[in-house]
């Protein structure tokens, strides 16, 4: 059932086709932080940065690790504000500390994706993300994939409270799901 929400939904497209050009170019200044603990953590954190591409926000991406690199870790923590980052990702399997040692050295806000790569599969890394000292927070999203997504739509949200371009288009995100949840819906049940 489109009649209802197709001038909605092409409304929706209209605004994230005039973001397409949101391929990143090299001029633009990177809003975003994302690290992660090794490079086989790419898989899981690409996830955060779709997400930023498709809402036309840049990125950086490195890889840091709080346990192998600690010193390359605290570098990059230290100077991203002065790098013009506002929002940190920070993604980690097994005893992840890399969030937290970000938290610990910057005061941008820090929010940490625990990646299943763990014989426990990323419950240990959730529990080191999440498990911070009082004082010290870090935004810890759920295991995995659909945690760093979340991570790429929460640090979009943080940037849209100081951009209003970005807020019409998160609220245009959020009322195509709703859209996409009434079709569901309708197709369900009229296979019943
Ligand atoms: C963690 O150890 C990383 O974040 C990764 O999830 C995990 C395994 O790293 P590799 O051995 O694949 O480099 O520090």
């Amino acid at each position: 059932m489109l009649s209802a929400f197709a001038p909605l939904r092409e409304k929706i497209h209209a605004i994230f086709k005039f973001k397409e050009g949101g391929k990143l170019s090299a001029q633009t200044k990177p809003q975003v932080g994302i690290v992660m603990g090794s490079d086989s953590d790419l898989e899981v954190m690409k996830a955060a940065s779709d997400i930023l591409q498709e809402f036309g926000v840049a990125f950086e991406m490195t890889v840091a690790s709080a346990h192998r690199s600690p010193q390359r870790a605290a570098n990059w923590a230290t100077t991203a504000r002065e790098r013009g980052i506002k929002v940190i990702i920070a993604g980690a399997g097994h005893a992840a500390h890399l969030a937290g040692a970000m938290a610990a050295h910057t005061s941008l806000p820090i929010i940490g994706v625990p990646i299943d790569s763990s014989c426990l599969q990323g419950l240990d890394a959730l529990l080191a993300t999440v498990q911070m000292p009082p004082g010290i927070p870090v935004a810890t999203m759920a295991i995995g994939k659909p945690g760093a997504r979340n991570a790429g739509i929460l640090a979009v949200q943080i940037l849209a409270l100081a951009d209003d371009d970005l807020a019409a288009r998160f609220e245009a995100f959020k009322q195509d799901m709703a859209v996409k949840v009434e079709q569901k819906a309708k197709k369900l049940e009229e296979s019943l």
